[in-house]
């Protein structure tokens, strides 16, 4: 029986509020309004940045919330005025939007458009949909959506400058992670940083978006890649990805950025902050070479922190930039991103620690906290 123009009653991952376990809860999804689109899920990752959502400290988020921002599926149903998706197609939803009209999508100098959902502080201030309202209920109460994207729920509602359309022959249960952990840490080196051939580099953190930032650097041609994890676990997989020195701050007596500075000469040419640490945001540009280092911030830290970071710094040559989503222009490039890894251009398959059915999503975030995954993979 056709579900086009009905609610639909599915499973969702409800966060009541922060700080507790998501509660697994049959919500009713409403039918796609003008330039929406709903799109039923097959995969989706879990990032530390759906962690922070729920951690009291960043004391941001709007509750009840759908979270999952690193998803893939398939277009259900569309609403009036959608012209560039149909039942059917594979897509992946974009927490990053390109409308490919604002001053942002018309600019080559970034990958921001201002349609993008929660940025609070530059651009918008609600987790609903474009006109302000949401399409999810669970036990009579309204539910916010989250980045635009919420695929912690077996179907979702996306505006249509937030989903592309990908290859129909990807495996979605892998190419979910270029809706998020991949293509940010990877496109923070390539896009961000710009690493060249032959620099050195440092990689601090070795999560799924570090590591995806270490086969960027080895990707881009780095001569040598240091790693820098206080999990010791996560450095096989990172040399087998490409770092050629594996350091853990707690092995030495000295600040990790002076081991750093000292093993390579006065530091690396580029490092890479992909935790989310104030502290190590510091050490990752004091651990860049004076004269040309760069310092590419990926991390997101708790809100309203500042990095502590001085001026003689930036007079003596080094340079910090951050990079939102890898800096890649979404609708553009995701697509592109997809058909690279079909053609085995970069191995997403490594990150995919575990692959567990939908209902376990709270042993897929204890798993992260816990640091036993690098990304676990959840399947409706
Ligand atoms: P995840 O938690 O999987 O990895 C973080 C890694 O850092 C783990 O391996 C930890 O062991 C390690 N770590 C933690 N503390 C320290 C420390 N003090 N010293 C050394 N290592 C440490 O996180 P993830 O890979 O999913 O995400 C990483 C960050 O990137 C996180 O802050 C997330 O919110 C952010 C992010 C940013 C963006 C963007 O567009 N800028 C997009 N997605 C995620
Ligand atoms: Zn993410
Ligand atoms: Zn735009």
């Amino acid at each position: 029986m056709s579900t086009v123009g009905k609610v639909i009653k599915c499973k969702a991952a409800i966060a009541w509020e922060a700080g507790n376990p998501f509660s697994i809860e049959e919500v009713e999804v409403a039918p796609p309004k003008e330039h929406e689109i709903r799109v039923k899920i097959v995969a989706t990752g879990v990032c530390r940045s759906d962690a922070h959502a729920i951690n009291p400290n960043f004391k941001e988020g709007l509750f009840p919330v759908i979270l999952g921002h690193e998803g893939a599926g398939i277009v259900e149903s569309t609403g009036p005025g959608v012209t560039q998706f149909k039942p059917g197609d594979k897509v992946i939803p974009l927490y990053m939007p390109q409308c490919g009209q604002c001053k942002f999508c018309l600019s080559p100098k970034t990958n921001l458009c201002e349609k993008i959902s929660k940025i609070k502080t530059a651009i918008s201030d609600q987790d609903l949909m474009p006109n302000g309202t949401s399409r999810f209920t669970c036990r009579g109460k309204q539910i916010y959506h989250f980045m635009g994207t919420s695929t912690f729920s077996e179907y979702t509602v996306v505006s249509e400058t937030s989903l592309v359309k990908i290859d129909a022959a990807a495996p979605l249960d892998k190419v979910c992670l270029i809706g998020c952990g991949f293509s940010t840490g990877y496109g923070a080196v390539i896009n961000t940083a710009k690493v060249e051939p032959g620099s050195t580099c440092a990689v601090f953190g070795l999560g799924g978006v570090g590591l995806s930032a270490v086969m960027g650097c080895k990707a881009a041609g780095a001569s040598r890649i240091f790693v820098i994890d206080i999990n010791k676990d996560k450095f096989s997989l990172a040399k087998e990805l490409g770092a050629t020195d594996c350091l853990n701050p707690q092995d030495f007596k000295k600040p990790i950025q002076e081991v750093i500075t000292e093993i390579n000469d006065g530091g690396v040419d580029f490092a890479i902050e992909c935790i989310g640490n104030i502290a190590i945001m510091k050490a990752a540009l004091e651990c860049t070479t004076v004269g040309w280092g760069t310092c590419t911030i990926v991390g997101v830290a708790v809100g309203g922190q500042s990095i502590p970071v001085s001026p003689m710094q930036l007079i003596m040559g080094k340079k910090i930039n951050a990079t939102f989503f890898g800096g890649w222009k979404s609708v553009d490039s995701v697509p592109k991103l997809v058909s690279d890894y079909m053609a085995k251009k970069f191995n997403l398959d490594a990150l995919v620690t575990y692959t567990l059915p939908f209902d376990k999503i709270n042993d897929a975030f204890d798993l992260m906290y816990e640091g036993k995954s690098i990304r676990t993979i959840l399947v409706f």
